[in-house]
């Protein structure tokens, strides 16, 4: 019988604080997998902060979305939205839940909990870190998702790696362009 276990998917060697490994780990069925991103941006911290924090907003930097409303809540933990992808990618809609919102140590956590599409169980968190050199921030995403039937985990990771990859880059341009 295979047992769940503790999985932190950061690189060994990446220069971050103590805490962002802990909010970095997962736990991980068998039949689940578990990846992470980092993407430096160039703007200050609380800048990308105050885009990832509004959680009625994701399609402002997540292309593959076209809407979102929520369904429950005022945006704060516990709330619900409803998002709608764009024509083209596999999937029409997921319900997503908001796990963390911590505007201290600048985490959050959403779950997704329903939709037609094939990431089920998906859970992503996100940190917010201050860069060596000042004026930018590191941005780490880890997710744990069910490895759909009749997919390997590296097509899974490959796949949701692009997406997430994508939305980092495109939360660096949306960011550094709020401080010109
Ligand atoms: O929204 C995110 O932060 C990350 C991902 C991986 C979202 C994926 C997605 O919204 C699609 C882009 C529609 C792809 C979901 C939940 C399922 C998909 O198949």
């Amino acid at each position: 019988p295979m047992r769940s276990t503790w999985i932190c998917p950061l690189p060994a060697d990446i220069q971050l604080p103590e805490t962002a490994f802990r909010h970095h780990t997962h736990r991980v069925a068998p039949n689940q997998c578990c990846s992470a991103a980092v993407q430096t941006i160039d703007a200050p911290k609380d800048v990308v902060w105050s885009v990832i924090r509004r959680f009625d907003s994701p399609h402002a930097y997540k292309h593959f979305l076209k809407s979102c409303r929520l369904v429950s809540g005022d945006g704060g933990v516990g709330s619900m939205r409803e998002v709608t992808v764009v024509s083209g990618i596999p999937a029409g809609s997921s319900l997503e839940r908001l796990e963390i919102l911590d505007d201290e140590e600048l985490v959050m956590s959403f779950s997704v909990v329903g939709g037609d599409h094939r990431l089920r169980n998906y859970i992503s968190v996100s940190s917010v870190h201050e860069a060596p050199t000042k004026a930018a921030a590191v941005v780490v995403e880890s997710y744990v998702v069910d490895v759909p039937y009749g997919n390997t985990v590296e097509e899974t990771v490959a796949f949701v790696d692009t997406i997430v990859k994508c939305n980092l880059q495109s939360l660096a341009h949306i960011s550094a362009d709020l401080v010109v």
